[in-house]
């Protein structure tokens, strides 16, 4: 296992509901750390590229309209298996079929406002966060991780 980053996004469900606190928490109590962060309005270019494997599915356009329909927020975060622990924290992608506990399991109703996007492997990760973030916006947080990990 290695240290990896990962993008989370607070989708526009997330940030009208007012849980980016709520979200942001469970990642950071999990022992991951945010080492870039953003609220912002994506365009529509950049949700078309952001969701670009769903190109073509029926719910793609309903996809770009919402992820585009008000503010989100954006993370880097980084850990130890931070790729997959994140989406074991996020919940199955169906609200309905994610474990209670998990933060669609105990904050979300249907798949369409499922509240949260985390990469789904190394490649994507780095090729969404290039979408998201610029290299000068990455802080180091190597010192906070490794007590995480050490102690
Ligand atoms: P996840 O976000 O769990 O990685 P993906 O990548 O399969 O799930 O899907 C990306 C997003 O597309 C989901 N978060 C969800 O908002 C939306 N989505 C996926 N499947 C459907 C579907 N069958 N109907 C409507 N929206 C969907």
């Amino acid at each position: 296992m290695a240290i990896e980053r990962t993008l989370i996004l607070c989708k526009p469900d997330a940030v009208s509901r007012g849980l980016v606190g709520e979200i942001t928490a469970r990642i950071e109590r999990r022992g991951y750390v945010i080492s870039a962060m953003r609220l912002m309005q994506l365009d529509g270019e950049r949700a078309r590229e952001h969701y670009a494997e769903h190109r073509g599915k029926a719910f793609f356009d309903g996809l770009v309209g919402f992820i585009t329909s008000g503010p989100l927020v954006a993370m880097a975060v980084e850990g130890e298996g931070a790729i997959d622990g994140c989406r074991q924290l996020i919940g199955a992608t169906d609200p309905l079929a994610a474990a209670p506990g998990s933060i669609r399991g105990d904050l979300a109703q249907t798949i369409g406002r499922n509240l949260v996007h985390g990469s789904d492997g190394p490649g994507s990760a780095e090729r969404e966060l290039k979408l998201f973030f610029e290299d000068k916006d990455f802080v180091s947080r190597r010192h906070d991780l490794e007590r995480w990990i050490k102690e």
